[in-house]
This record gives structure tokens, C-alpha cells and sequence, in this order.
């Protein structure tokens, strides 16, 4: 059904790899329209539980297809000579593709795992730490590769980033263009875990397994209330922590956790 991203369902996890491994799984206009459909797909259907997000072959995403016509800085007329070529409105793309991916991760409500298989760059690195939680393998990298080439940093990472990491390294980061290998981004608390090269699918499998099996309520509400605490002062977000807190006391599942502590067994949880 799709092209240029797989997607495998298994256990609860939506496993979807970004499969165009010979351009470092870089984004075109038809990935993006692929990768809308799959996590709106993973939202809808009631049997996954959490995303998993991976690269196929050496690179984790390279970020935007700089060849792709759409964003290319030379012409989008083949008749046009490189002088006379419109530039190309890059907020277009932004709009119709970054935002909404972007968006779409963070507002699901359902827990998404990145495992970074090897360099992301560009939107790939922003896409990463978008992610609710980031495991990368030993040799993975991520290059804010925006500076290099003009632009500045997009797909929610001036904000996720600088949240993650603070402004001084951020910044440096941003504008020096230099790899940061995934030992450095977890000394930074940039990502979540660094395994093994090895061992990158089978630890990314058990995070969202695990996360799979967590209550979802608690699940979503917990992720929108820490992407949105920024937003509150401590005065409101206390109280916006107390609504979510009603809320949860009343669901089945929050009584199932309880009964399942009490009784010294595994909890089941059905999202009510
Ligand atoms: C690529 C790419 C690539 C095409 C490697 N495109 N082919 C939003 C809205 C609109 C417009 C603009 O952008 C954005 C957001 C962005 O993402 S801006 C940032 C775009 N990405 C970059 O600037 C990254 C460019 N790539 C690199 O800096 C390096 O390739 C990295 C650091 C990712 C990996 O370096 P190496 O491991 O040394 O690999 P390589 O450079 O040899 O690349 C391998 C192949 O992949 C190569 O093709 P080839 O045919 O020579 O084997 C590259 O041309 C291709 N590739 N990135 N973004």
C-alpha cells in the first residue's frame, strides 16, 4: 500500500520505517502524504496502542529531499535558466507537510518511540526529538544540518530542542552544524536511551511494548499536559494536573491499576 515507508502492526506497536534508505530516508512530497496516512491510520485503529518510528538501512532521515522539485532552490520550470528560476517558497511545504507531521506526533494520543538507526539530519533530527520518547543506536548521529545550508532550524525544534537540552548548547548546536553523536544528545537529555547498534530494534520494540500496555488515558493525558506545561505558569498547571487527576480517578482503568497493585498481579487496561 505504500511506497516509501513500511508499516507492520504487531503486539500493539505500529511499527512504521521510513524506507528510502538510498537518500538517507530523506522526506519527499510522497513520504509525507504516506507517513499522514500511517499515523492517522495507528490513531484510528483501536488495536495499536503506541508508534514506533525507525530508518531503514544506515541513515535514521536526512530530513527534506534536497533534489525534490518542490523545494529545490533552482527552477521548478525545466524551460527556466538558473537566472531567471522563481526561489521557491519554502513555508509551503512547512505548512502543508512539517507542521502537520510534527503536529500530528505530538497531539496523538498515543506514545511515540523514535529509534534512530543512524544519522538524522535536518527535519530528520527535528522529527526524532518530537518523539514522546528517543532510543538511538551507539552509532547514530544528529546534525542540525539546517545552518549549513541557509536555513533555520524547523519542525518544532527550536522549541522541543531548546526545551530539551537549554538555550547555550542548543544554539551552538543550531548554528555550528556540527554532528553530536547519541552518547553526547543522551549526556544532554536530548533522547531517552543509547543501546548498542545490535540490539536498537529489540530494546525500541520492548519500550513501546511496554508503553503499549500502560493505561492509554494516563498515557495521552500525561503527554499533553508535559508538551503544553510550558505554555502554563505553575499556578495553572497545578490545577490543569487536578482536572486530569479527577478525570483519571474515574476511569475503570485507574481502578484496575489500583485493584491489580492490591491483588499482586498484572494489570489490563482498556482505555475507559
Ligand atoms: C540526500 C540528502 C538530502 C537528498 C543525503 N536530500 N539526498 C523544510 C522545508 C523545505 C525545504 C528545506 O528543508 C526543510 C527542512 C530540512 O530538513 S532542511 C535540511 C535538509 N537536510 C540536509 O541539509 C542534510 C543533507 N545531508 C547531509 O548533510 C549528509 O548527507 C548527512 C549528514 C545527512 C549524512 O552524511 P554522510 O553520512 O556523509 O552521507 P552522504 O552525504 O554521503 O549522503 C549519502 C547519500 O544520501 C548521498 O547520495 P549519493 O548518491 O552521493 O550516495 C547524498 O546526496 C544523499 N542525501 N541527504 N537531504
Amino acid at each position: 500500500m505504500f511506497e516509501t515507508i513500511q508499516v507492520e502492526n504487531n503486539n500493539g506497536v505500529a511499527l512504521i520505517t521510513l524506507n528510502r534508505p538510498d537518500k538517507l530516508n530523506s522526506f519527499n512530497t510522497q513520504m509525507h502524504i504516506e507517513m499522514q496516512q500511517a499515523l492517522d491510520n495507528a490513531v484510528a485503529d483501536e488495536a495499536v496502542k503506541s508508534i514506533l518510528i525507525t530508518g531503514a538501512g544506515r541513515g535514521f532521515c536526512a530530513g527534506q529531499d534536497l533534489s525534490d522539485r518542490a523545494v529545490s532552490a533552482g527552477s521548478e520550470n525545466e524551460s527556466e535558466t538558473e537566472t531567471t528560476a522563481a526561489a521557491p517558497d519554502l513555508s509551503s511545504s512547512i505548512e502543508k507537510y512539517y507542521n502537520p507531521l510534527i503536529r500530528r506526533i505530538t497531539n496523538s494520543p498515543k506514545p511515540v518511540v523514535c529509534a534512530v538507526n543512524g544519522v538524522a539530519a535536518g527535519a530528520g533530527a527535528s522529527i526524532a526529538i518530537a518523539c514522546d520518547v528517543v532510543i538511538a543506536a551507539r552509532s547514530a548521529s544528529f546534525v542540525l544540518a539546517f545552518a549549513n545550508i541557509g536555513l533555520v532550524p524547523d519542525s518544532g525544534c527550536t522549541w522541543n530542542l531548546t526545551h530539551a537540552i537549554g538555550l547555550a548548547r542548543a544554539k551552538a548546536f543550531a548554528m555550528l552544524g556540527e554532528r553530536v553523536k547519541a552518547k553526547q544528545a543522551l549526556e544532554w537529555g536530548m533522547i531517552w536511551q543509547v543501546a548498542d547498534n545490535e540490539n536498537l530494534m529489540s530494546e525500541a520494540m520492548v519500550l513501546a511494548e511496554r508503553l503499549a500496555a500502560q493505561p492509554p488515558l494516563a498515557m495521552q493525558h500525561t503527554k499533553k499536559l508535559m508538551n503544553t506545561a510550558f505554555e502554563h505558569s505553575l499556578d495553572s498547571q497545578v490545577e490543569r494536573e487536578r482536572l486530569a487527576m479527577q478525570y483519571l480517578g474515574k476511569t475503570e482503568d485507574y481502578k484496575e491499576g489500583v485493584a491489580a497493585f492490591m491483588e499482586k498481579r498484572k494489570p489490563t487496561y482498556v482505555g475507559k
